[in-house]
């Protein structure tokens, strides 16, 4: 039997009890959809309806994994105007990693290492394969996440190597995923505006189509709250969906709260309310996504536990490090413990399950287990 709209229980705004309705019958959500679940007054409703569509991939599962951020250089050839991370040489916070400090990074006992980094100016396509090779060697069991889309199209350009050749030399090197980032918003307007001499989004899927098709799979980003409209979220989303309908290559869709640090763009970071409403939007639109992560790094831990139940099903991980959002002046730690990550997510009333970076599950924390990692 279907709910009538205007009946709904989740949600007072009407246009809120027709989207409701729909995710229940399982039709998918247009653009104006999009648009009303990031303008409603009802954000509480909003939740509501993404929780419901959340229970119905991953039920109370929330994942997470014991991870760490290896970050071999910021020496950056590009200039994108909302990044504090990135350096030029002579620069105060410039910085390139020895390999012994690179191979520090690794460990047995983790179930991801996370790798991005800056253009190097003089670093060949070599240099970072050898990056792979020796934590492979090092570590054999570590998955190996690594080198976003703006890396691997570098690559192409420094080797005079097709994307294919690139993907596959790295795979047979030990990389297994990749990140999300450099997704920044699919518009040439904010690509104009911000990014200008970085790849274009038609490169971008480009990379990913062909990851995918190589057997990498790999996530997906959104970097909102900075000069991008809300249309042009919704349409970021949209295509997004799009790339997901072709390959079913991606495991999570990741927004990412801009940190204001020194690039303030805007006067005021985002809110924790646009924050919600957009992981909620996330979750309702993206419908052949399994995973949508609350990046507590840039949403706060707060806020992304609070997320937990606003359709979001991952908290991402122990981290260690984190640089990107740091050197943006991020005021959450720059890595959390596994007991803190259990707490947020059961503080959320969920389940937490340990995950690798291929979204394998490895333990689920049950309640008598639950018992035990609640003293802190
Ligand atoms: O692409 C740069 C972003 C991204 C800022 O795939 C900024 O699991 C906010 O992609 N404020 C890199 N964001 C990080 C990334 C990522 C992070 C966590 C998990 C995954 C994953 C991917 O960081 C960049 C850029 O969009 N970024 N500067 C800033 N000021």
């Amino acid at each position: 039997m279907t709910i009538p709209a205007r009946n709904h229980p989740l949600a007072r705004d009407p246009r809120l009890q027709e989207i409701a309705a729909k995710v229940e019958a399982g039709v998918r959500l247009d653009f104006d959809d999009g648009m009303a679940c990031l303008t409603t007054r009802d954000l509480f409703g909003l939740g509501r309806i993404a929780d419901r569509a959340k229970m119905r991939k991953t039920g109370n599962s929330v994942f997470y994994v014991l991870n760490r951020q290896l970050n071999p250089t910021n020496l950056c050839v590009l200039s994108c105007k909302f990044c504090d991370f990135a350096a030029k040489k002579g620069d105060e916070h410039a910085y390139e990693m020895s390999m012994e400090q690179i191979l520090e990074h690794g460990s047995d006992d983790i179930d991801e290492i996370h790798i991005v980094s800056g253009l190097h100016p003089k670093w060949k396509f070599e240099d970072y394969v050898d990056i792979v090779r020796r934590l492979k060697d090092a570590y054999p069991h570590l998955p190996i996440k690594a080198w976003t889309a703006v890396e691997i199209d570098w690559f192409a350009k420094l080797s005079k190597k097709s994307v294919e050749e690139v993907l596959t030399t790295l795979k047979e090197a030990g990389v297994v995923a990749m990140p999300g980032g450099g997704a920044e918003v699919f518009s040439d307007r904010v690509r104009n505006e911000l990014y200008k001499s970085k790849m274009g989004h038609e490169r971008w899927f480009e990379i990913h189509r062909t990851a995918h098709r190589l057997g990498i799979r790999s996530n997906v980003t959104l970097l909102y709250g900075h000069i991008e409209t809300l249309e042009e979220r919704v349409n970021h989303l949209i295509q997004v969906r799009d790339l997901q309908d072709e390959t079913g290559g991606f495991y999570s869709f990741i927004p990412l709260e801009y940190q204001l640090g020194t690039t303030k763009l805007v006067d005021r970071p985002p809110s924790a309310d646009d924050g919600l409403r957009t992981i909620a939007t996330s979750r309702l639109m993206l419908d052949n996504f399994d995973h949508i992560k609350a990046y507590w790094v840039m949403l706060g831990e707060e806020t992304a536990s609070v997320a937990l139940n606003f359709g979001a099903d991952d908290l991402d991980g122990t981290i260690v490090e984190e640089k990107i959002a740091h050197f943006a002046l991020a005021e959450s730690p720059v890595g959390l413990t596994q007991r803190r990550i259990l707490k947020l997510i059961r503080e959320a009333g969920k389940v937490p399950v340990r995950r690798n970076a291929l979204y394998d599950v490895l333990e689920t924390h049950d309640e008598n287990d639950a018992r035990a990692h609640s003293v802190s």
